[in-house]
Protein backbone atom coordinates (compact mmCIF):
# COMPACT_ATOMS: atom_id res chain seq x y z
CA UNK A 1 0.00 0.00 0.00
CA UNK A 2 1.29 3.46 -0.91
CA UNK A 3 0.29 6.31 1.37
CA UNK A 4 0.37 10.01 0.52
CA UNK A 5 -0.07 12.41 3.47
CA UNK A 6 -1.13 15.94 2.55
CA UNK A 7 -1.01 19.22 4.49
CA UNK A 8 -3.55 21.47 2.70
CA UNK A 9 -2.61 24.89 1.35
CA UNK A 10 -4.31 28.17 2.24
CA UNK A 11 -6.17 28.12 -1.08
CA UNK A 12 -6.53 25.45 -3.78
CA UNK A 13 -7.57 27.91 -6.46
CA UNK A 14 -5.30 30.90 -5.90
CA UNK A 15 -1.87 29.60 -4.89
CA UNK A 16 -1.04 31.47 -1.68
CA UNK A 17 2.08 31.08 0.40
CA UNK A 18 1.76 31.62 4.13
CA UNK A 19 3.63 34.45 5.79
CA UNK A 20 4.68 32.08 8.54
CA UNK A 21 4.86 28.34 8.18
CA UNK A 22 6.05 25.42 10.23
CA UNK A 23 6.60 21.73 9.78
CA UNK A 24 3.40 19.63 9.92
CA UNK A 25 4.57 17.44 12.79
CA UNK A 26 1.38 15.38 13.04
CA UNK A 27 1.97 14.09 9.51
CA UNK A 28 5.68 13.79 10.32
CA UNK A 29 4.97 11.41 13.22
CA UNK A 30 2.45 9.35 11.23
CA UNK A 31 4.86 9.04 8.29
CA UNK A 32 7.67 7.96 10.63
CA UNK A 33 5.54 5.21 12.15
CA UNK A 34 4.44 3.95 8.73
CA UNK A 35 7.99 4.05 7.40
CA UNK A 36 9.27 2.14 10.42
CA UNK A 37 6.72 -0.54 9.52
CA UNK A 38 8.04 -0.74 5.95
CA UNK A 39 5.09 1.05 4.37
CA UNK A 40 5.73 3.22 1.32
CA UNK A 41 4.81 6.74 2.46
CA UNK A 42 5.32 10.33 1.30
CA UNK A 43 4.38 13.73 2.71
CA UNK A 44 3.17 16.53 0.46
CA UNK A 45 3.32 19.80 2.40
CA UNK A 46 0.87 21.75 0.26
CA UNK A 47 0.83 24.57 2.83
CA UNK A 48 4.44 25.51 2.35
CA UNK A 49 4.42 24.78 -1.38
CA UNK A 50 1.22 26.73 -2.13
CA UNK A 51 -0.24 23.59 -3.71
CA UNK A 52 -2.94 24.04 -6.34
CA UNK A 53 -5.24 21.57 -8.13
CA UNK A 54 -2.91 21.05 -11.12
CA UNK A 55 0.11 20.36 -8.95
CA UNK A 56 -1.89 17.93 -6.84
CA UNK A 57 -3.00 16.02 -9.94
CA UNK A 58 0.60 15.79 -11.10
CA UNK A 59 1.66 14.42 -7.70
CA UNK A 60 -1.15 11.86 -7.78
CA UNK A 61 -0.15 10.75 -11.29
CA UNK A 62 3.48 10.41 -10.31
CA UNK A 63 2.97 8.52 -7.03
CA UNK A 64 -0.39 6.71 -7.53
CA UNK A 65 -1.19 6.35 -3.83
CA UNK A 66 -3.64 3.73 -2.54
CA UNK A 67 -4.43 5.86 0.49
CA UNK A 68 -4.43 9.63 0.75
CA UNK A 69 -4.44 11.08 4.28
CA UNK A 70 -5.25 14.75 4.72
CA UNK A 71 -4.58 16.81 7.85
CA UNK A 72 -7.37 19.26 8.55
CA UNK A 73 -7.55 22.27 10.87
CA UNK A 74 -10.89 24.10 10.89
CA UNK A 75 -9.93 27.03 8.62
CA UNK A 76 -8.60 24.52 6.06
CA UNK A 77 -11.69 22.27 6.12
CA UNK A 78 -12.82 23.37 2.66
CA UNK A 79 -9.35 22.87 1.20
CA UNK A 80 -9.20 19.41 2.78
CA UNK A 81 -12.46 18.44 1.11
CA UNK A 82 -11.33 19.92 -2.19
CA UNK A 83 -8.22 17.71 -2.06
CA UNK A 84 -10.45 14.72 -1.29
CA UNK A 85 -12.64 15.54 -4.31
CA UNK A 86 -9.67 15.78 -6.64
CA UNK A 87 -8.26 12.48 -5.36
CA UNK A 88 -11.59 10.68 -5.81
CA UNK A 89 -12.13 12.17 -9.26
CA UNK A 90 -8.75 10.94 -10.40
CA UNK A 91 -9.21 7.47 -8.95
CA UNK A 92 -12.40 6.59 -7.05
CA UNK A 93 -10.65 3.52 -5.63
CA UNK A 94 -8.15 5.58 -3.62
CA UNK A 95 -9.07 5.55 0.05
CA UNK A 96 -9.42 9.07 1.41
CA UNK A 97 -8.68 9.43 5.14
CA UNK A 98 -9.08 12.75 6.95
CA UNK A 99 -7.58 13.54 10.37
CA UNK A 100 -6.58 16.52 12.50
CA UNK A 101 -8.33 18.78 15.03
CA UNK A 102 -11.34 19.58 12.81
CA UNK A 103 -12.13 15.92 12.23
CA UNK A 104 -11.52 15.04 15.88
CA UNK A 105 -14.06 17.70 16.91
CA UNK A 106 -16.75 17.28 14.26
CA UNK A 107 -16.34 13.66 13.17
CA UNK A 108 -19.59 12.66 11.49
CA UNK A 109 -20.21 16.09 9.96
CA UNK A 110 -16.97 15.72 8.01
CA UNK A 111 -17.14 12.03 7.11
CA UNK A 112 -20.69 12.37 5.78
CA UNK A 113 -19.24 14.13 2.71
CA UNK A 114 -19.23 11.89 -0.41
CA UNK A 115 -15.52 12.27 -1.12
CA UNK A 116 -14.42 11.19 2.38
CA UNK A 117 -14.11 7.49 3.22
CA UNK A 118 -12.70 7.57 6.73
CA UNK A 119 -12.20 10.10 9.53
CA UNK A 120 -9.62 9.59 12.27
CA UNK A 121 -10.39 10.95 15.73
CA UNK A 122 -7.53 11.89 18.07
CA UNK A 123 -3.92 10.79 17.74
CA UNK A 124 -3.31 9.31 14.33
CA UNK A 125 -0.16 7.17 14.48
CA UNK A 126 -1.50 3.82 15.70
CA UNK A 127 -4.84 4.26 13.93
CA UNK A 128 -3.25 4.98 10.56
CA UNK A 129 -0.94 2.00 10.87
CA UNK A 130 -3.88 -0.33 11.54
CA UNK A 131 -5.90 1.29 8.76
CA UNK A 132 -3.19 0.62 6.18
CA UNK A 133 -3.19 -3.01 7.22
CA UNK A 134 -6.99 -3.39 7.19
CA UNK A 135 -7.48 -1.50 3.91
CA UNK A 136 -4.65 -3.48 2.28
CA UNK A 137 -6.07 -6.83 3.31
CA UNK A 138 -9.74 -5.96 2.75
CA UNK A 139 -10.33 -6.48 6.49
CA UNK A 140 -13.06 -5.21 8.73
CA UNK A 141 -12.97 -1.47 9.48
CA UNK A 142 -15.10 -1.90 12.57
CA UNK A 143 -12.04 -3.49 14.22
CA UNK A 144 -10.04 -0.25 13.99
CA UNK A 145 -10.52 1.95 17.05
CA UNK A 146 -10.75 5.74 16.71
CA UNK A 147 -12.34 6.04 13.28
CA UNK A 148 -15.56 6.96 11.49
CA UNK A 149 -16.31 5.16 8.25
CA UNK A 150 -19.22 4.50 5.93
CA UNK A 151 -21.25 1.32 5.63
CA UNK A 152 -24.04 1.37 3.06
CA UNK A 153 -23.94 5.15 3.06
CA UNK A 154 -24.30 5.35 6.83
CA UNK A 155 -21.52 6.80 9.01
CA UNK A 156 -20.36 4.36 11.70
CA UNK A 157 -18.13 5.22 14.65
CA UNK A 158 -15.78 2.72 16.27
CA UNK A 159 -14.60 2.64 19.89
CA UNK A 160 -12.34 5.54 20.93
CA UNK A 161 -8.61 5.10 20.39
CA UNK A 162 -6.62 5.12 23.61
CA UNK A 163 -4.05 7.89 23.89
CA UNK A 164 -0.43 6.79 23.49
CA UNK A 165 0.99 6.00 26.92
CA UNK A 166 4.70 6.27 26.22
CA UNK A 167 5.55 9.00 23.72
CA UNK A 168 9.16 7.83 23.49
CA UNK A 169 7.87 4.72 21.69
CA UNK A 170 7.28 6.98 18.71
CA UNK A 171 10.06 7.36 16.18
CA UNK A 172 11.14 10.97 15.63
CA UNK A 173 9.05 12.74 12.95
CA UNK A 174 10.03 11.97 9.34
CA UNK A 175 11.86 15.27 8.86
CA UNK A 176 13.62 13.84 5.81
CA UNK A 177 10.27 13.84 3.97
CA UNK A 178 9.86 17.61 4.39
CA UNK A 179 11.74 20.38 2.52
CA UNK A 180 13.40 21.44 5.77
CA UNK A 181 16.84 22.12 4.30
CA UNK A 182 15.50 24.28 1.46
CA UNK A 183 14.78 27.22 3.75
CA UNK A 184 11.05 26.67 3.21
CA UNK A 185 10.14 26.82 6.89
CA UNK A 186 12.11 29.86 7.92
CA UNK A 187 9.85 32.15 9.96
CA UNK A 188 9.69 35.95 10.06
CA UNK A 189 12.54 37.71 11.84
CA UNK A 190 10.44 38.17 14.95
CA UNK A 191 10.69 34.44 15.57
CA UNK A 192 14.23 33.53 14.59
CA UNK A 193 16.87 35.65 16.21
CA UNK A 194 19.76 36.11 13.88
CA UNK A 195 21.21 32.58 13.72
CA UNK A 196 22.16 31.48 10.25
CA UNK A 197 20.81 28.10 9.33
CA UNK A 198 17.43 26.47 9.06
CA UNK A 199 14.37 26.53 11.29
CA UNK A 200 12.30 23.73 12.77
CA UNK A 201 9.41 23.53 15.18
CA UNK A 202 9.24 20.60 17.58
CA UNK A 203 6.77 19.29 20.15
CA UNK A 204 8.07 17.58 23.27
CA UNK A 205 4.77 16.79 25.01
CA UNK A 206 1.09 16.24 24.26
CA UNK A 207 -2.10 17.31 26.01
CA UNK A 208 -2.72 19.91 28.67
CA UNK A 209 -4.12 19.59 32.19
CA UNK A 210 -6.09 22.84 31.80
CA UNK A 211 -9.31 23.37 29.89
CA UNK A 212 -9.57 26.97 28.76
CA UNK A 213 -12.97 27.61 27.24
CA UNK A 214 -11.63 28.61 23.81
CA UNK A 215 -8.99 25.89 23.39
CA UNK A 216 -9.55 22.62 21.57
CA UNK A 217 -6.28 20.87 22.31
CA UNK A 218 -8.08 18.35 24.58
CA UNK A 219 -10.21 17.23 21.61
CA UNK A 220 -7.15 15.58 20.05
CA UNK A 221 -4.83 14.96 22.99
CA UNK A 222 -7.11 14.84 26.05
CA UNK A 223 -6.38 16.45 29.41
CA UNK A 224 -3.77 13.89 30.14
CA UNK A 225 -0.36 15.58 29.88
CA UNK A 226 2.27 13.23 28.42
CA UNK A 227 5.91 13.92 27.66
CA UNK A 228 8.92 12.77 25.69
CA UNK A 229 11.96 12.20 27.87
CA UNK A 230 14.64 14.93 27.90
CA UNK A 231 17.00 12.48 26.11
CA UNK A 232 14.47 11.92 23.29
CA UNK A 233 14.02 15.70 22.92
CA UNK A 234 17.72 16.56 22.83
CA UNK A 235 18.51 13.64 20.49
CA UNK A 236 15.98 15.12 18.06
CA UNK A 237 17.41 18.59 18.44
CA UNK A 238 20.94 17.35 17.84
CA UNK A 239 19.83 15.29 14.83
CA UNK A 240 18.15 18.34 13.28
CA UNK A 241 21.22 20.48 13.91
CA UNK A 242 23.68 17.97 12.47
CA UNK A 243 21.63 16.57 9.61
CA UNK A 244 19.69 19.62 8.39
CA UNK A 245 21.72 22.52 9.75
CA UNK A 246 18.79 23.65 11.89
CA UNK A 247 19.90 26.29 14.37
CA UNK A 248 16.61 28.09 15.08
CA UNK A 249 14.10 26.02 17.01
CA UNK A 250 10.63 26.62 18.31
CA UNK A 251 9.01 24.35 20.90
CA UNK A 252 5.31 24.38 20.10
CA UNK A 253 4.04 22.28 23.00
CA UNK A 254 0.80 23.49 24.54
CA UNK A 255 2.90 24.42 27.60
CA UNK A 256 6.60 23.76 27.19
CA UNK A 257 7.50 24.91 30.71
CA UNK A 258 4.90 22.82 32.57
CA UNK A 259 7.33 20.48 34.33
CA UNK A 260 10.28 22.49 35.67
CA UNK A 261 12.48 19.49 36.51
CA UNK A 262 12.10 18.10 33.01
CA UNK A 263 12.93 21.41 31.30
CA UNK A 264 15.94 21.93 33.59
CA UNK A 265 17.19 18.50 32.45
CA UNK A 266 16.58 19.36 28.78
CA UNK A 267 18.62 22.56 29.28
CA UNK A 268 21.38 20.60 31.01
CA UNK A 269 21.56 18.12 28.13
CA UNK A 270 21.67 20.92 25.55
CA UNK A 271 24.65 22.37 27.41
CA UNK A 272 26.36 19.01 27.96
CA UNK A 273 26.24 18.28 24.24
CA UNK A 274 27.74 21.66 23.41
CA UNK A 275 24.65 22.87 21.57
CA UNK A 276 23.75 25.95 23.60
CA UNK A 277 26.05 28.27 21.65
CA UNK A 278 25.16 26.78 18.29
CA UNK A 279 21.38 26.97 18.43
CA UNK A 280 18.74 29.40 19.61
CA UNK A 281 15.18 28.61 20.51
CA UNK A 282 11.81 29.98 21.54
CA UNK A 283 9.00 28.24 23.42
CA UNK A 284 5.48 28.54 24.78
CA UNK A 285 5.42 29.18 28.51
CA UNK A 286 2.49 29.65 30.86
CA UNK A 287 2.59 32.43 33.42
CA UNK A 288 2.00 30.05 36.34
CA UNK A 289 4.70 27.58 35.24
CA UNK A 290 7.85 29.71 35.19
CA UNK A 291 10.25 31.12 37.73
CA UNK A 292 13.56 32.92 37.57
CA UNK A 293 15.71 29.83 38.10
CA UNK A 294 14.05 28.01 35.23
CA UNK A 295 14.13 31.03 32.91
CA UNK A 296 17.84 31.60 33.57
CA UNK A 297 18.62 27.96 32.84
CA UNK A 298 16.64 28.24 29.60
CA UNK A 299 18.51 31.39 28.61
CA UNK A 300 21.89 29.78 29.14
CA UNK A 301 20.76 26.78 27.05
CA UNK A 302 20.06 29.00 24.03
CA UNK A 303 16.50 30.19 24.62
CA UNK A 304 16.00 33.79 23.54
CA UNK A 305 12.23 34.26 23.65
CA UNK A 306 9.32 32.96 25.73
CA UNK A 307 5.78 33.29 24.45
CA UNK A 308 2.87 33.56 26.88
CA UNK A 309 -0.87 33.52 26.34
CA UNK A 310 -2.07 36.45 28.46
CA UNK A 311 -5.43 36.70 26.70
CA UNK A 312 -7.10 39.42 28.78
CA UNK A 313 -6.24 42.16 31.24
CA UNK A 314 -9.58 41.72 32.96
CA UNK A 315 -9.73 39.10 35.70
CA UNK A 316 -13.41 38.39 35.19
CA UNK A 317 -12.86 37.57 31.52
CA UNK A 318 -9.97 35.29 32.48
CA UNK A 319 -12.17 33.53 35.05
CA UNK A 320 -15.06 33.15 32.61
CA UNK A 321 -12.63 31.57 30.13
CA UNK A 322 -11.48 29.12 32.84
CA UNK A 323 -7.95 30.33 32.23
CA UNK A 324 -6.72 29.56 35.73
CA UNK A 325 -4.30 32.51 35.77
CA UNK A 326 -4.31 35.84 37.58
CA UNK A 327 -3.15 39.34 36.68
CA UNK A 328 -0.44 39.28 39.43
CA UNK A 329 0.87 35.96 38.00
CA UNK A 330 1.01 37.53 34.54
CA UNK A 331 2.94 40.54 35.84
CA UNK A 332 5.35 38.36 37.81
CA UNK A 333 6.05 36.05 34.86
CA UNK A 334 6.77 38.92 32.48
CA UNK A 335 9.05 40.59 35.03
CA UNK A 336 10.93 37.34 35.71
CA UNK A 337 11.35 36.64 31.99
CA UNK A 338 12.82 40.06 31.37
CA UNK A 339 15.03 39.77 34.44
CA UNK A 340 16.42 36.53 33.04
CA UNK A 341 17.44 38.49 29.95
CA UNK A 342 14.87 36.90 27.67
CA UNK A 343 12.76 38.50 25.00
CA UNK A 344 9.06 38.11 25.74
CA UNK A 345 6.10 37.68 23.40
CA UNK A 346 2.56 38.18 24.71
CA UNK A 347 -0.57 36.85 23.04
CA UNK A 348 -3.79 38.68 23.80
CA UNK A 349 -7.36 38.10 22.67
CA UNK A 350 -10.32 40.30 21.99
CA UNK A 351 -13.91 39.05 21.92
CA UNK A 352 -14.14 36.37 24.62
CA UNK A 353 -17.50 35.99 26.39
CA UNK A 354 -18.12 39.02 28.60
CA UNK A 355 -15.91 41.32 26.51
CA UNK A 356 -16.90 44.98 26.40
CA UNK A 357 -15.12 48.07 25.13
CA UNK A 358 -14.07 48.71 28.75
CA UNK A 359 -12.52 45.25 29.21
CA UNK A 360 -10.55 45.71 25.98
CA UNK A 361 -9.15 48.88 27.53
CA UNK A 362 -8.12 46.81 30.60
CA UNK A 363 -6.27 44.46 28.26
CA UNK A 364 -4.39 47.26 26.53
CA UNK A 365 -3.58 48.76 29.94
CA UNK A 366 -2.11 45.46 31.12
CA UNK A 367 -0.19 45.06 27.85
CA UNK A 368 1.39 48.47 28.35
CA UNK A 369 2.21 47.65 31.97
CA UNK A 370 3.95 44.34 31.26
CA UNK A 371 5.37 45.68 27.99
CA UNK A 372 6.17 42.59 25.87
CA UNK A 373 8.77 42.94 23.11
CA UNK A 374 6.28 41.51 20.68
CA UNK A 375 2.55 41.34 20.99
CA UNK A 376 -0.29 39.59 19.23
CA UNK A 377 -3.90 40.75 19.58
CA UNK A 378 -6.05 38.14 17.94
CA UNK A 379 -9.78 37.83 17.71
CA UNK A 380 -11.16 34.98 19.84
CA UNK A 381 -12.24 32.14 17.55
CA UNK A 382 -14.69 29.47 18.74
CA UNK A 383 -13.16 26.23 17.46
CA UNK A 384 -15.56 23.27 17.37
CA UNK A 385 -15.25 21.09 20.46
CA UNK A 386 -14.71 24.04 22.84
CA UNK A 387 -16.99 25.54 25.49
CA UNK A 388 -16.69 28.85 23.65
CA UNK A 389 -18.10 27.25 20.48
CA UNK A 390 -20.99 25.73 22.47
CA UNK A 391 -21.74 29.10 24.07
CA UNK A 392 -21.60 30.97 20.74
CA UNK A 393 -23.91 28.49 18.98
CA UNK A 394 -26.37 28.14 21.88
CA UNK A 395 -26.72 31.92 22.28
CA UNK A 396 -26.79 32.60 18.54
CA UNK A 397 -23.61 34.69 18.79
CA UNK A 398 -21.79 32.87 15.99
CA UNK A 399 -22.45 35.23 13.11
CA UNK A 400 -20.27 33.78 10.34
CA UNK A 401 -20.18 30.03 9.87
CA UNK A 402 -17.83 29.76 6.91
CA UNK A 403 -14.88 27.57 8.07
CA UNK A 404 -12.47 29.74 6.05
CA UNK A 405 -13.28 32.56 8.48
CA UNK A 406 -12.12 30.64 11.57
CA UNK A 407 -8.83 32.54 11.62
CA UNK A 408 -7.55 34.83 14.32
CA UNK A 409 -7.84 38.08 12.36
CA UNK A 410 -11.51 37.69 11.38
CA UNK A 411 -14.30 38.41 13.86
CA UNK A 412 -17.08 35.84 13.66
CA UNK A 413 -18.58 35.94 17.16
CA UNK A 414 -20.36 38.85 18.78
CA UNK A 415 -20.57 39.26 22.54
CA UNK A 416 -23.77 40.54 24.17
CA UNK A 417 -22.06 43.94 24.38
CA UNK A 418 -20.01 44.04 21.19
CA UNK A 419 -20.98 43.45 17.56
CA UNK A 420 -18.54 41.60 15.34
CA UNK A 421 -17.58 44.88 13.76
CA UNK A 422 -16.82 46.28 17.24
CA UNK A 423 -14.67 43.24 18.02
CA UNK A 424 -12.68 43.63 14.83
CA UNK A 425 -12.17 47.34 15.36
CA UNK A 426 -11.19 46.75 18.99
CA UNK A 427 -8.52 44.27 17.90
CA UNK A 428 -7.02 46.78 15.48
CA UNK A 429 -7.28 49.59 18.02
CA UNK A 430 -5.54 47.49 20.66
CA UNK A 431 -2.67 46.68 18.32
CA UNK A 432 -2.22 50.28 17.33
CA UNK A 433 -2.49 51.61 20.88
CA UNK A 434 0.28 49.28 21.91
CA UNK A 435 2.71 49.63 19.05
CA UNK A 436 2.35 53.21 17.92
CA UNK A 437 4.24 54.69 20.87
CA UNK A 438 7.72 56.19 20.57
CA UNK A 439 9.23 53.92 23.26
CA UNK A 440 7.95 50.75 21.57
CA UNK A 441 8.96 51.89 18.08
CA UNK A 442 12.43 52.72 19.40
CA UNK A 443 12.74 49.31 21.10
CA UNK A 444 11.68 47.53 17.91
CA UNK A 445 14.23 49.41 15.83
CA UNK A 446 16.96 48.59 18.37
CA UNK A 447 16.04 44.90 18.19
CA UNK A 448 16.52 44.64 14.42
CA UNK A 449 19.34 42.15 13.84
CA UNK A 450 18.95 41.11 10.22
CA UNK A 451 17.29 41.91 6.91
CA UNK A 452 14.62 39.37 7.87
CA UNK A 453 13.89 41.34 11.08
CA UNK A 454 13.62 44.56 9.09
CA UNK A 455 11.22 42.95 6.62
CA UNK A 456 9.03 41.65 9.47
CA UNK A 457 8.87 45.09 11.04
CA UNK A 458 7.91 46.74 7.76
CA UNK A 459 5.10 44.21 7.23
CA UNK A 460 3.78 44.86 10.76
CA UNK A 461 4.06 48.62 10.30
CA UNK A 462 2.04 48.43 7.09
CA UNK A 463 -0.71 46.44 8.81
CA UNK A 464 -0.81 48.88 11.70
CA UNK A 465 -0.85 52.03 9.65
CA UNK A 466 -3.21 51.08 6.87
CA UNK A 467 -5.79 48.65 8.26
CA UNK A 468 -6.65 50.13 11.60
CA UNK A 469 -9.79 51.96 12.66
CA UNK A 470 -10.52 53.43 16.04
CA UNK A 471 -13.85 52.41 17.59
CA UNK A 472 -13.22 54.58 20.56
CA UNK A 473 -13.38 57.73 18.45
CA UNK A 474 -16.40 57.05 16.21
C1 LIG B 1 2.68 24.50 15.63
C2 LIG B 1 1.26 24.95 15.33
C3 LIG B 1 1.08 25.71 14.20
C4 LIG B 1 2.20 26.00 13.23
C5 LIG B 1 2.30 24.84 12.25
C6 LIG B 1 1.04 24.08 12.03
C7 LIG B 1 1.26 22.84 11.23
N1 LIG B 1 1.84 23.00 10.10
O1 LIG B 1 0.95 21.77 11.64
C8 LIG B 1 1.73 27.31 12.58
C9 LIG B 1 2.27 28.45 13.41
C10 LIG B 1 2.13 27.53 11.14
C11 LIG B 1 0.23 27.16 12.77
C12 LIG B 1 -0.65 27.78 11.98
C13 LIG B 1 -2.00 27.63 12.17
N2 LIG B 1 -2.60 27.05 13.21
CO1 LIG B 1 -1.72 26.03 14.55
N3 LIG B 1 -0.99 25.02 15.94
C14 LIG B 1 0.19 24.61 16.16
C15 LIG B 1 0.23 23.79 17.47
C16 LIG B 1 0.73 24.71 18.59
C17 LIG B 1 1.05 22.53 17.43
C18 LIG B 1 0.75 21.63 16.22
C19 LIG B 1 1.52 20.39 16.34
O2 LIG B 1 2.61 20.28 15.83
N4 LIG B 1 0.98 19.42 17.08
C20 LIG B 1 1.61 18.17 17.34
C21 LIG B 1 1.11 17.10 16.36
C22 LIG B 1 1.73 15.78 16.72
O3 LIG B 1 -0.29 17.03 16.51
P1 LIG B 1 -1.35 17.27 15.32
O4 LIG B 1 -0.80 18.13 14.29
O5 LIG B 1 -2.64 17.62 15.92
O6 LIG B 1 -1.48 15.79 14.69
C23 LIG B 1 -2.01 14.68 15.37
C24 LIG B 1 -3.53 14.51 15.24
O7 LIG B 1 -4.23 15.70 15.04
C25 LIG B 1 -3.73 13.56 14.10
N5 LIG B 1 -3.70 14.06 12.73
C26 LIG B 1 -3.37 15.26 12.25
N6 LIG B 1 -3.44 15.26 10.90
C27 LIG B 1 -3.81 14.05 10.52
C28 LIG B 1 -4.03 13.51 9.25
C29 LIG B 1 -4.39 12.18 9.14
C30 LIG B 1 -4.61 11.61 7.81
C31 LIG B 1 -4.57 11.39 10.30
C32 LIG B 1 -4.98 9.99 10.20
C33 LIG B 1 -4.39 11.94 11.58
C34 LIG B 1 -3.99 13.26 11.67
O8 LIG B 1 -2.61 12.71 14.25
C35 LIG B 1 -1.45 13.49 14.59
C36 LIG B 1 -0.48 12.67 15.38
O9 LIG B 1 -1.07 12.13 16.53
C37 LIG B 1 -1.27 23.43 17.64
C38 LIG B 1 -1.71 23.19 19.06
C39 LIG B 1 -1.34 21.80 19.51
N7 LIG B 1 -0.81 21.71 20.69
O10 LIG B 1 -1.51 20.83 18.79
C40 LIG B 1 -1.95 24.59 16.94
C41 LIG B 1 -3.25 24.36 16.22
C42 LIG B 1 -3.19 23.08 15.44
N8 LIG B 1 -3.32 25.46 15.26
C43 LIG B 1 -4.50 25.92 15.08
C44 LIG B 1 -4.83 26.92 14.13
C45 LIG B 1 -6.24 27.43 14.14
C46 LIG B 1 -3.89 27.40 13.23
C47 LIG B 1 -4.15 28.43 12.12
C48 LIG B 1 -5.41 28.28 11.36
C49 LIG B 1 -4.00 29.80 12.74
C50 LIG B 1 -4.52 30.95 11.89
N9 LIG B 1 -3.79 31.34 10.92
O11 LIG B 1 -5.56 31.44 12.14
C51 LIG B 1 -2.96 28.19 11.19
C52 LIG B 1 -3.30 27.13 10.12
C53 LIG B 1 -2.12 26.39 9.62
C54 LIG B 1 -2.48 25.25 8.72
N10 LIG B 1 -2.05 24.06 9.04
O12 LIG B 1 -3.16 25.39 7.75
C55 LIG B 1 -5.49 25.25 15.98
C56 LIG B 1 -6.42 24.32 15.21
C57 LIG B 1 -7.81 24.43 15.74
C58 LIG B 1 -8.79 23.79 14.84
N11 LIG B 1 -9.83 23.24 15.37
O13 LIG B 1 -8.66 23.79 13.66
C59 LIG B 1 -4.58 24.53 17.04
C60 LIG B 1 -5.12 23.22 17.59
C61 LIG B 1 -4.34 25.53 18.21
C62 LIG B 1 -5.63 26.03 18.81
N12 LIG B 1 -6.32 25.32 19.64
O14 LIG B 1 -6.01 27.10 18.51
N13 LIG B 1 -0.05 26.33 13.81
S1 LIG C 1 -5.03 27.46 26.05
FE1 LIG C 1 -3.10 26.55 26.73
S2 LIG C 1 -3.40 26.25 28.94
FE2 LIG C 1 -5.43 26.56 28.09
S3 LIG C 1 -6.18 24.50 27.66
FE3 LIG C 1 -5.23 25.23 25.78
S4 LIG C 1 -3.14 24.50 25.82
FE4 LIG C 1 -3.96 24.34 27.92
Amino acid sequence: MKVLLIHPPISMTKPTLPYFNSLPLGLGFIAAVLEKNKIDVKILDGYVLGLDAQQLEKELDAYSPDIVGVSVVTPRAKQGLEIARIVKKKNPKTHVVLGGPHVSALGENVVIEDEVDIGVVGEGEATMLELVDVLGSGGDLSSVNGILYKENGEVKKTKPRELLKDLDQLPHPAYHMLPIDKGKYNPPGAWSRGRKGNYANMTTSRGCPHKCSYCDVHVTFGNNYRVHSPEYVVDELEYLYKKFNVSNFSFRDSIFTLNKKRIMRICELIEERGLSKKISWVCNGRVNYVDEELLKAMKSAGCWQVQYGVESGNQEILNKAARGTTIPQIKAAFAATKKAGLNVHGYFMVGLPGETKETVKDTVKLAKAISPDLIGFSVAIPFPGTEFYKWAVEHDHLKIEDWNSFVYNTAIVETPQMSISDVLKAQKWALRSYYLRPSVIFRRIMQIRSFNDLKTNLVYAKILLFSVKDIYRN
